[in-house]
């Protein structure tokens, strides 16, 4: 039947997931050993290179790489072998989660959120209750059918999302005026089984999120709501994670499906030219209100209405664009505001040291790293024994603490601290005793310096463009494009296609003139079709009479005036 056939190939599909990742394994373990067996090159000047430590590839070079090299270096995420597209988030991952968390979920209840737990488990009836909603998604949908052996009397899902989830209730709950608003958020994992290729954080098959839904009597009360949440969303990458964000409204093709409006804050990696939807918050007017038979007796206690609806999340696949936008070769780069430590001391000791004399090293070390948490700075002061000082501070580097202090006997005689920052690995220095304040002002100083040096390189990949040809140029230097448009959902499908066709036919070109020869996806390629990001909120003067940026033969938008400067590129 169709339903075997669907099913084997996406067996088949998990099994080449599977043999991939195997390939890529044996390749990585082939690699390591071969090092091993190196002998260890001696650089000029005598000094060694350090072997192993380094990532395997550089950021500009092979992206895919380079990112896989990073997370897995830094301690962030351990491959499962066992299931393909869920990986282990390691403590040095969760704990920058939990500082999205600790931030978000304390500015929820100041709007009057309350935090709450539902089942992951739904029926296939109340999960396709609503059709809009599931029918793009459906493939993706993940269900139990046994326990132990014996087969379950209905299918189960596992929660892709919790409307269906939750909405019954809501109709339990909501009955007059008085109920509402009704504002619940959970932090939850959610399962959904994409097959396309996954990349840690930022798309796997089990996620870690938040998602809020809410109910409320007005439209004007639904969208102050939804604008208060994407706010938050922007200062959760802007001012935590120091990467910008555009915010703006998605196009009627891009946004979802079930819902009234989508707003979303939307993300760019620069060294792959590529956008990423950063998180979104929806208004779902009262279409599922009148699928889950949400009702409630209105003011004058003679109506029934049904209220109106948002829902809104935000997901580990932050922690992700984080680390692809500040990432560089030498690994990863953390923002102090979410940085689990922010302050790795490292003391070193030479040969000819004594025991008084390193004594007296780790002391100093130790009593800085003390003095510095009490003034309630992360602090770690690295006492491991078993390895060299030059091991230390690239492990320290790797895992992107903003700052790391060294301490040997230059320092125990001179009171003189040198201060290393991770962005810029530049030095500051100071007297002992003046180490806090400076520590906490270069906390500031690190985050601000984070966002602006990330903002001014999306700035300089973004094109501003009124004509197709000027877009199509933009596009294939790997840029975010704004453009005036017509918004007509035929054009943006004719755009898609149009791009993804130019992309194939330019990289099938590219391949014959190297021969046969087979290219490695590096993270790097082109393909791919434009899409819309988002129609930002911020928007240019538009000139008088200006034509869509797709009023071209053979385009819906020929002759169409624009009516919205709209953000185009390649996305994740
Ligand atoms: C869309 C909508 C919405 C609450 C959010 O974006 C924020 C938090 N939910 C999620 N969406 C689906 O509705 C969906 C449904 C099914 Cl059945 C599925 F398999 C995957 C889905 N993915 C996204």
């Amino acid at each position: 039947s169709a339903a075997n056939d669907a099913d084997a190939v996406k067996k088949a599909q998990g099994k080449m997931d599977a043999a991939k990742m195997a390939l890529k394994k044996a390749q990585k373990a082939a690699k390591a050993s071969k090092k091993k067996d190196q002998p260890k090159k001696q650089k000029a000047g005598g000094k060694k290179k350090v072997s192993g430590l380094g990532l395997e590839a550089k950021k500009s070079e092979n992206f895919a790489l380079w990112y896989s090299s990073v997370i897995v270096k830094a301690e962030m995420i351990e491959y499962y072998e066992d299931v393909s597209g869920c990986y282990i988030l390691r403590p040095w991952a969760y704990n920058i989660w939990e500082a999205v968390k600790t931030f978000f979920d304390g500015e929820i209840k100041d709007l009057g959120v309350e935090n709450s737990y539902f089942p992951m488990f739904v029926s296939k009836k109340a999960l396709t209750a609503e059709e809009d909603h599931v029918d793009g998604f459906a493939a993706e949908v993940a269900w139990v059918t046994k326990s132990g052996s014996s087969d379950l009397a209905e299918p189960i899902a596992i929660r892709p999302t919790s409307e269906t989830i939750m909405y019954p209730a809501f109709a339990k709950w909501i009955h007059s005026h008085r109920d509402l608003p009704l504002q619940l958020n959970q932090w939850t994992n959610v399962v959904r089984w994409e097959f396309k290729n996954p990349t840690p954080f930022i798309r796997t098959r089990e996620f870690l999120w938040q998602e809020g839904h809410s109910a409320f009597e007005t439209q004007e009360e639904a969208d102050a709501e939804v604008l208060s949440i994407l706010d938050l969303y922007a200062r959760v990458y802007e001012e935590l994670m120091a990467v910008p964000v555009i915010k703006g409204r998605k196009s009627e093709k891009e946004r979802f499906p079930g819902g009234f409006y989508t707003t979303t804050v939307e993300a760019f990696i620069p060294a792959v030219g590529r956008s990423v939807q950063g998180a979104t918050s929806h208004c779902l007017g009262q279409n599922f209100g009148k699928i889950f038979n949400i009702s409630y007796e209105t003011k004058n206690g003679k109506d029934k209405a049904i209220p109106i609806q948002n829902s809104w999340g935000l997901t580990t696949r932050s922690i992700g664009v984080m680390t692809m936008v500040h990432g560089d070769d030498k690994g990863l780069v953390l923002p102090p505001r979410v940085a689990p430590l922010q302050v790795a001391i490292v003391w070193l000791y030479k040969a000819e040291d004594d025991k008084a004399q390193i004594d007296a090293i780790a002391d100093m070390a130790n009593d800085l790293g003390n003095t510095l948490k009490a003034a309630g700075l992360r602090v770690k002061v690295d006492n491991r024994m078993d390895k060299t000082g030059g091991w230390k501070r690239n492990y320290w580097e790797q895992k992107g603490v903003p700052v790391r202090i060294d301490i040997g006997s230059a320092e125990l005689t001179s009171k003189e601290i040198v201060m290393c920052r991770r962005d810029t690995l530049s030095q500051v220095k100071c007297h002992i005793d003046a180490t806090v304040d400076v520590v906490k002002s270069l906390m500031v100083s690190i985050q601000e310096d984070m966002l602006d040096k990330a903002r001014r390189e999306r700035d300089a990949r973004l094109s501003i463009v009124t004509t197709w040809d000027e877009f199509m140029t933009a596009l294939e230097s790997g840029n975010m494009i704004l453009a005036p448009w017509c918004e007509l959902m035929s054009s943006e499908i004719w755009v898609k296609k149009t791009t993804k066709e130019f992309f194939l036919k330019k990289e099938a070109e590219q391949l014959a003139s190297k021969g046969e020869e087979a290219q490695e996806d590096d993270g790097r390629s082109l393909t791919g079709a434009a899409k819309t990001l988002c129609i930002p909120f911020a928007q240019p003067p538009m000139a008088e009479g200006q034509l869509c940026f797709t009023s071209v033969e053979g385009s819906p938008g020929l002759g169409k005036k624009a009516t919205a400067w709209t953000l185009w590129g390649r996305s994740y």
